[in-house]
């Protein structure tokens, strides 16, 4: 049986994420872990923050810390949120470990062995008034291919396509606006892609046949233009440095790789980071899962700017090193979360961020909103309105208000044990083969990776529990038929317990409080196999349960206005 690695996009370190980043990356990658798990799979779920390069020291230069400390700082942050969101990390790591430096250094030695690296002067940007060579992305000017005005130096938002500082048209410092810029020379390693560009068509040719259109269309682009050898250092103080053993000159100079060098490498310094953690006398093989690991299937999880790196940067260095490294084998690739279509924006403060949302409401209603809107073919709008609809329908009434009217009702007639009695007819027959088609569904759309189809699915689950109650009537029943009545609220019951295990990838907090609900004796499930469904009667007659408080409350009309208030409404 295979096992599973699965990465989420690192996090840059520069500030704290919002919405859009959390549904385009670690949500979906978490959700697809956790159903795995449940399934039997080994899995391995690795993400860290990517912590290299300008940004983070510009940010730490702003909070007046040295930037490894700003560094510490920020990452503790970051982890206590996904923490707070249920992202079930096997390690949440830091591209700026040791771990990370040691694998990228033996990354461009072995590049360099197989003549795919190539020291070469070139004319930098140099800004007299900031003191400094300006990173490729510090440049800002007017994008050469579509006339994007804020377009950076190495690479154009706006149409996505990756540029060189000096493409830019009337080009400026993004640090300090300066247009008083010049060009020196100095050395620096080139990755030799050009080389390389055959073996990465055949690679994709092989491998992305199942993968996404949005995954696979961006690849093909991104191969159509060729692939540019590009510069994979920087003059920065922060980094992985340049080693003095293979390139001494560059060494003594300073030099530090690119930050999108090194991130990348650091799926595979995380899991280091992850086997160097194990407690004494577990044993954690790192190794196992990167090199030579025939039996590993990798699956990448990330928003569509991250695509080109991961579909065609990243395998051309794997291809290069010329050593059996895990390759990944499937991209999930999304669009854009939009704020009331507008972008989320943290400088103009604009949308929703993930320590803000928490502070508002459990990670549960968030989860289930944003997977089940996920931007997967197209971008997809965050607006309150639909969130509170969303939430009050599906959360509140669909699934929170049949387990507290079961639970409640059954408890007020019956007392607080599953109710003895009567058997099952035609109504829970139907209901079984109902359960056994959508489960079936729900399986498939997760094993596929597609999160809307899979919510829906989960949501039908959910709504059949409710039909079921409404063709019933157990209050009705029990008045002329307690028998009957006990078989209906029994069966509800059942029904409950499975949505406890199956909606587990989606609400882990809510799954756990309805686990609690029932005192099995024995409750090893960790999945429902649709065949297993049609009976509904894992959880017996006789088994002591207790209500649980409200599950969800409702978002009223003062909620949402105070949250429009508060992050920025439809007025944009
Ligand atoms: N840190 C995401 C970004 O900042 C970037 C992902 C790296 S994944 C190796 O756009
Ligand atoms: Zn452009």
């Amino acid at each position: 049986m295979a096992r599973h690695l699965v990465t989420s996009a690192l996090p840059y370190i520069n500030g704290i994420k919002h919405l859009g980043n959390m549904v385009g990356s670690m949500l979906p990658a978490d959700v697809y872990a956790r159903y795995m798990r449940q399934r039997g799979h080994d899995v391995l779920y690795i993400c860290a923050t990517d912590e290299h390069g300008t940004p983070a020291e510009l940010a730490a230069a702003e909070a007046g810390l040295p930037v490894a400390e700003f560094c510490a700082g920020a990452h503790e942050t970051q982890k206590k949120i996904y923490e707070g969101f249920g992202l079930s990390f096997d390690h949440f790591g830091r591209s700026s470990s040791p771990q990370n430096a040691e694998t990228t250094q033996h990354f461009a030695r072995q590049l360099n062995e197989h003549g795919f690296i190539e020291e070469r002067a070139i004319r930098q940007v140099y800004s007299p008034v900031d003191g400094r060579f300006l990173p490729d992305r510090y440049v800002e000017g007017t994008c050469p291919h579509c006339g994007y005005d804020r377009a950076r130096g190495d690479q154009c938002e706006n149409c996505t396509r990756v540029l060189d500082p000096t493409d830019l048209i009337d080009p400026r410092s993004a640090i300090s606006g300066s247009t008083d810029l010049e060009v020196r020379e100095t050395k620096h390693l080139f990755l030799l892609q050009s080389k390389l560009q055959a073996e990465v068509e055949s690679w994709i040719d092989g491998n992305s046949k199942d993968w996404p259109l949005l995954s696979t269309s961006i690849a093909r682009k991104w191969l159509a233009e060729g692939l540019h050898d590009r510069a994979i250092t920087r003059d920065l103080e922060w980094g992985v440095p340049v080693p003095a053993d293979t390139w001494p000159e560059l060494a003594a100079e300073g030099k530090v790789f690119y930050v999108w060098f090194d991130a990348p490498i650091e799926y595979i310094g995380s899991t280091q980071e992850w086997a160097d953690a194990a407690a004494p006398g577990e044993t954690r093989d790192w190794k196992s899962w990167w090199y030579e690991a025939d039996d590993v299937r990798y699956t990448q999880f990330m928003a569509k700017d991250n695509v080109p790196f991961h579909t065609v940067m990243f395998p051309a260095t794997q291809l290069g090193v010329r050593e059996p490294w895990t390759m990944v084998d499937y991209v999930k690739g999304f669009s854009w979360l939009t704020y009331y279509g507008g972008k989320f924006s943290t400088s103009q403060k604009r949308g929703v961020f993930t320590d803000a949302a928490l502070e508002i409401l459990p990670a549960d209603y968030w989860r289930y909103f944003l997977i089940a809107n996920a931007p997967e073919s197209d971008d997809s709008s965050f607006t309150w309105e639909h969130f509170a609809g969303t939430v009050n329908k599906d959360l509140a009434d669909t699934l929170g208000n049949f387990v507290n009217r079961v639970l409640t009702f059954s408890a007020k007639r019956f007392g607080e044990a599953v109710p003895e009695g009567g058997q099952p007819g035609p109504a829970e027959e139907k209901l079984g083969a109902e359960v056994t088609r959508l489960l079936a569904e729900y399986e498939e759309h997760l094993e596929a990776l597609q999160y809307r189809k899979a919510a829906n699915a989960l949501r039908a689950l959910w709504s059949a529990g409710n039909a079921y109650l409404v063709e019933k009537e157990p209050w009705k029943q029990v008045k002329v038929d307690q028998e009957a009545a006990a078989v209906s609220l029994r069966t509800a019951m059942n029904l409950i317990h499975l949505y406890a295990v199956v909606s587990e990838p989606f609400i882990p907090q809510t799954a756990a409080t309805l686990r609690g609900v029932f005192a099995l004796a024995d409750d090893a499930a960790t999945w429902v196999s649709p065949d297993a469904a049609t009976s509904l009667d894992a959880v017996p007659a006789g088994t002591p349960f207790t209500v649980p408080p409200v599950l969800f409350a409702k978002i009223s009309d003062d909620d949402l206005d105070a949250y429009r208030e508060r992050f920025g409404g439809g007025e944009a």
